[in-house]
Formats: structure tokens, sequence, C-alpha cells
């Protein structure tokens, strides 16, 4: 399996720069690149990546997506004088020319393709390009927005004629919206573009009105393109979050790609003078981490914009260490998304629901809402919103350095039995680390008043032995295989460090009986997914989560992690992921991988896994998953089921009062609606509320 993070960087691209005056031009300088990459150098991060040389595309790889004239126009830039560079600039919006930009924006393209090639050759499972000139705003035959040629657009075009990629999916997290990549792709259903970007009702540059999200594609390709408008500024980690969560994970993963291209602009982040959001750079570890089980792995990010310097090589830094595989941070202090993106949110959904069976069971808008005026006035009536910041100057903004991230020396401990195979280079657990006396006697007074098992009673103890090393940060995530997954998971609960426990998200995949009473104090969110209907106690933490074809339901099975599970663990913010897979659960491996894979964003990576000793075949795939090899595609999910999809749609709807992170609808007003058009399934209702 291909690892390995690729780094591409050529210092020949901070040569070039602003020859005039031009206030909309001054923030594209060349210290965008010395700062993000010293700042890699410095933190040991460069060293860490295999380094790969740029090279200069070529005219016919330019002309996968750029007209023969605009290259041969950009080709005669480095001969003229500084009066015609400005005569030519003056043709174009918002960007500049130089002698030796023709040259950088060569090698831009070179080094996107270069990284194209190292990903998918195997050569490294993915890797950043950090170039100048950025890409996503030129277009076939123009120049925009400081970008020459379309670097990512033309990286999709090349994956797929040079490697036979079928589906790229585009993700663009930069703050502007990439309408080059969109003009280029919008009726190709072979390229899944996705962009959010500051918009605030067209007030925003490029002031499109193909920008909103009523631009979904043409033709074919109708669905394939994703606009997320933001209306306001000011936009923060769990607005970011809740898009990922409730509008682009769902359709990746629907869609399926071969290969992730990230248009990885930073101007995004907190501090940007452009962007003028609060979102934190330690964010972008976990859109990073999101992301890198979608196409085994493969993802190539390459920087576009990002104009503030500190915020920027910051930024940089969370997403290159994500894709080394260290553990994220913390996602400190989620609540839910602003009244704002609630309803882009909901906008979107609903603009896309007849494309992605995903969203089948969105509520319609409000004929009202669905006009912009209406929304315009709408927006400047709520009272909630970010706008604090907005005031300041983005040069005045202070925000803490982000954290250094935790890095255990173990990454996955195992308890297996003997004889059971996993990969090398995880640390095989011994009863010679056993806990305390004290602990021991604690588990048998627990578990074994009666009739005494030895060797259980040591499973145990191998357990909370190895909790405890990772209460120590000494080991990261762990797997047990064990005789009776309940009373491992029951003991782990009530033995393990409090450091770990005070707040424990239970992941229970599979039937069987859970004690539902350990949900009681708070202190763990139980989110059980099985075909069985619960018969217990629902409350805020505790949450079952029932399919009818049970976990073997690939389709239902993501729909239910991505959009119910990974918001509640975000917003919970645990201490320690407990995955327990009930026996006979049927989930497949590829799938499991998937959620062990996911779930590391969580918990500072501290993931525990348990499985019946039985499963003996899952033990290796699952070791891998933790060690942080990407999860096997999933290939084509199949449809969802109606009946499913309604009631995560209900549970949804009952846990939202609670849990923000969950909230996908834009206004009290369509929650009603929405539940009106589940009243009449009274038989879905009563099955889950
Ligand atoms: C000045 C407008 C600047 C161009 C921004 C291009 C960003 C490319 N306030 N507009 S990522
Ligand atoms: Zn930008």
């Amino acid at each position: 399996m291909a690892a390995g993070t690729a780094l591409l960087y050529d210092e020949e691209m901070t040569k070039y720069k602003l020859l005039w005056v031009d206030p909309a031009c001054k923030i594209e300088v060349p210290e965008r690149l010395t700062v993000s990459h010293e700042a890699l150098v410095r933190t040991g991060l460069a060293a860490r990546c295999v380094s790969i040389a740029v090279r200069e595309a070529t005219d016919e790889e330019i002309l996968l997506v750029h007209s023969e004239e605009y290259l041969e126009a950009v080709k005669k830039t480095p001969y003229m004088t500084l009066e015609d560079l400005m005569a030519f600039t003056q043709q174009y919006g918002d960007v500049y020319f130089h002698p030796n930009i023709y040259h950088c924006a060569k090698l831009a393209v070179g080094a996107t393709l270069q990284l194209v090639d190292s990903v998918m050759t195997g050569r490294v499972r993915n890797g950043i390009a950090l170039v100048r000139p950025p890409g996503h705003h030129s277009q076939k035959s123009a120049a925009s927005g400081f970008c020459i040629f379309n670097n990512v657009a033309i990286g999709a075009r090349y994956a797929m004629q040079k490697y036979g990629a079928k589906r790229v999916l585009i993700v663009d997290w930069d703050v502007h919206h990439g309408q080059g990549v969109q003009y280029c792709f919008e009726d190709d259903p072979n390229v899944l573009y996705f962009s959010w970007h500051r918009y605030e009702h067209q007030n925003f540059w490029p002031n499109l009105r193909e920008s909103d999200y009523d631009s979904v594609g043409k033709e074919k390709g109708a669905g394939f393109n994703i606009n997320v408008p933001w209306n306001k500024v000011g936009m923060e980690n769990s607005d970011y979050l809740a898009v990922f969560f409730h509008v682009l994970l769902p359709v990746a993963y629907e869609f399926c790609p071969d290969l992730v291209l990230v248009s990885a602009g930073f101007d995004s982040a907190i501090g940007d003078p452009e962007g003028k959001m609060c979102a934190t750079p330690d964010i972008f570890a976990h859109l990073t981490h999101l992301l890198m089980n979608l196409a085994g792995g493969k993802l190539c990010a390459v920087l576009e914009g990002g104009y503030n310097l500190t915020s920027l090589a910051q930024s940089v830094c969370q997403t290159v260490q994500t894709l080394l595989g260290d553990p994220a941070p913390l996602p400190a202090d989620l609540g839910g998304p602003c009244e704002s993106v609630l309803k882009s949110i909901h906008c979107v959904r609903s603009a896309h629901k007849q494309y992605w069976s995903c969203l089948k069971y969105t509520a319609d808008l409000p004929a009202s809402e669905l006009s912009a005026k209406s929304l315009k006035v709408a927006e400047q009536k709520t009272g909630n919103e970010p706008e604090a910041q907005e005031q300041r100057s983005p040069e005045e903004i202070v925000w803490p350095e982000p954290p250094k991230r935790l890095c255990p020396p173990v990454r996955t401990a195992v308890a297996l039995p003997e004889g059971v195979a996993c990969p090398d280079a995880c640390k095989r657990c011994s009863s010679a680390e056993a806990p305390s006396s004290l602990v021991l006697n604690r588990i048998r007074g627990d578990f074994f008043k009666e009739s005494e098992d030895k060797v259980t009673l040591t499973a145990l103890c191998d357990l909370i032995a190895l909790l405890e090393r990772m209460a120590k940060n000494e080991v990261r995530n762990g797997l047990a295989l064990v005789q009776d997954v309940s009373m491992a998971m029951v003991c782990v609960m009530q033995h393990a460090p409090t450091s770990l426990t005070n707040r424990v998200l239970l992941v229970c995949v599979g039937d069987g009986c859970v004690p539902t009473r350990i949900t009681e104090d708070g202190k763990t969110l139980l989110v059980h997914i099985s075909s069985t209907e619960a018969q217990g106690q629902k409350s805020k933490h505790c949450v079952p989560v029932c399919l009818r074809k049970g976990c073997s339901d690939v389709a239902g099975f993501m729909q239910a992690v991505l959009g119910l599970l990974l918001p509640l663990g975000y917003e919970y913010n645990p201490g320690l992921v407990l995955l327990v897979r009930m026996p006979g659960s049927g989930v497949c491996e590829s799938v499991w991988q998937q959620l062990a894979g996911l779930l590391q964003g969580l918990a500072q990576g501290h993931t525990l896994v348990l499985m019946q000793e039985n499963e003996t075949a899952s033990a290796g795939p699952t070791a891998s998953a933790l060690l942080g090899s990407p999860a096997p595609m999933l290939g084509l999910l199949g449809n969802l089921l109606s009946e499913d999809l309604e009631a995560l749609e209900t549970l949804r709807n009952t846990l939202q009062a609670d849990w923000k992170l969950l909230q996908v609808n834009a206004c009290q007003q369509n929650q009603h609606h929405l539940q009106n058009q589940y009243a009449n399934e009274s038989l879905q209702l009563s099955r889950l509320l």
C-alpha cells in the first residue's frame, strides 16, 4: 500500500511580484510561499515528506484546459515592457503579470502534475504542492484573481487522461469561488467540484450570479457542481465542519472518487484580509483528515490563496502534519453552525436532493425562501451572527498558535490471542505490562465474584493496561480481541483511567445488548448502529440507530456515520473513542476500516477497538486502519432504503435540540414543515420517537 507524503516546492516560484501600485493585488506576495515552506522546515515536517522535483508543464498539458490563443498571449509576457505588461493585465480582473510569471505558472502546473503522478503511481499516498501563482480563478482564455493557469483543473484532466481516473473530486476550501474550475467541468459528470466561498448575496468578488447554491452543473454534469455560499463573514470551525458533514462528505462518499484534489486556499482561515473568516488553522487538520479515506487515500493538495502570512503558514503545517498521519488536535468547543450557514446548507441540500440519494429526504424550502431577495431580508433580521471580529482590521486579529500535536511513540498496540496475525508495525501487549494489583482486584471483584476465570481476567487486565498507556500518551490507539465484548466494554467504562473516560464516545456496531445505564452520568455518549429497534430509553447520550438491513447495508451505514455519528462525536469531543464490533455484526470489512479511520479524527486519535475473539480474520485489516493505512474504496454505494433515510432524518430532528451540529434546516418553521411531512408516516414515527 502506498505510504508517504510528497512535498513539491521550488523557490523559483517566489521570483515574481507586483511591479506597480494596485491595491487589489498587493496581498499576493512572494513571502506567501517562503513563510509556508520555512514553517514546514522549522517544524521538521518538510524533512518527513518525500521531496519531489518540480518541472515545467508542457504546452500540451496547459492546453488540456486553456485555449491556444490564451497560451500564446501569455507566452509573450516575458518579453514585454512594464507598460505592455500593465496594458496586458488590464484586460483581466484582479491579476497582475510580471516577466517571470509565465515561467512560474508553468512550474505551478508542473508541480501539480508531478504530485498527481506521484500519487497515481503509488510512489506516495498523498501530498501537497506549494505553488504560485494559484489557479482556480483562471479560465480557458482568461487570467483572473492572481491565477494564470488552472493548476487543479489541468491536474484533474491529466489524471483522467493519463491514469484513467474515472471520477475526480475537487474540494475547493479557498474562501473564493473557483469559477474557473466550475466553468471547466460544469457539464462533466466525472468531475465533482465542491466550493464554499464568501458570497454575501453576490456582493463579494467575483460577484457572479453563478457562484450561488443553485448552480448545480449543466446537462450530464447536473448535480456535480456544489456551491456553498457564505453570506456573512466571521464563519467559525463549526460552520466549516457542518458543511462537511451535511453536504460534502455524504455526496463525496456517494460519488466515490478515484482521486481527491484539494484547491487548498488558506484565505478561509482566521486573520485573512480577504476572507475575514474566524476558522482557526487547526480546522484544516480535520478537513484534511475527513478527506483522507476517500479514493483509497489518494489526495493531492495544491495551494491556492492565503494572504495572512501567519495564518497561512500555520494552516499549511496543520494540513501537512495530517497528511503525514499525526493525530488531529481536539476540536474544542464546537457548537452548531450560525443561522446564515444553516440557510446555505439547507439551500444547497435542497438544490441537490434530486441528484444524490443521501440528500433525498432534505426538507423542501418554503417557496418564499427560494428567492434570493427574501433570503437577504431574512439575513438582516437574524440576531445571532458572528460579527464581533468584523469591525477589526484583520491585521489586529489575534489567535493562539495551534498547540503542538500529540504524537505517542507507539501508534497501535494490540492485545490479540496467540497466533492471530496483524501488521508488524503494531506493538503487541504482554501481560508483563499488567496493571497494579489494585486494579486487578477491582476487576476481579466486579466480574468474578463467583467463579474465577483466569484467562478472561488477564485479558481484561491487559486491556486496562493498554488504556493506561493511552492515558499517558505512550500509545495512540489499540485493538483487542476479547472473549466477551460486552463484558470488556463495561470493564473499560468502569476501570479505564479517568483522564480518558470523562467523555467516552462509545460506538457499537451490530446487534446485541448494550447496557444503556452506562450513559446515565453523561460521561458516555453511546451510538449503537444495529438492525433492531431499541427497547430502552433514548436520551441525549443514548442514540440507537436502526438500519432495516442491518450493518451490512453500506449506503445506510455510511449515511448514519457521516450525517449522525461524526457530528455527534465532534460536538461531544470525547477523550476516548471506544469502537465495539458486536459478534455477527455483518459490517463489511471496508466499511469498518472507513469507520475506524474517520473516528481517529476525534480524541487525538485515542481509539480502542474491541472485537469478539473469533473474528481473527478482521484483526489485520482493523489494525492496519488504526495504523493509518487508507481504507479501501467502498465502490458505488447503491441506493439507500427510503425508510432508513426517513428514520435517520427523524432521529436528527429529535436530537438536534441537544446537538447543534446535527442541524441542517434553516429555521424552526422548516423543521415543523419537515415534521409534518413525517407525521403521515406514523409507523416510522412510533419507531423512532
Ligand atoms: C480586493 C479584491 C481582491 C482578488 C482575490 C483573488 C484571490 C485568489 N479586495 N480580489 S485566491
Ligand atoms: Zn482565495
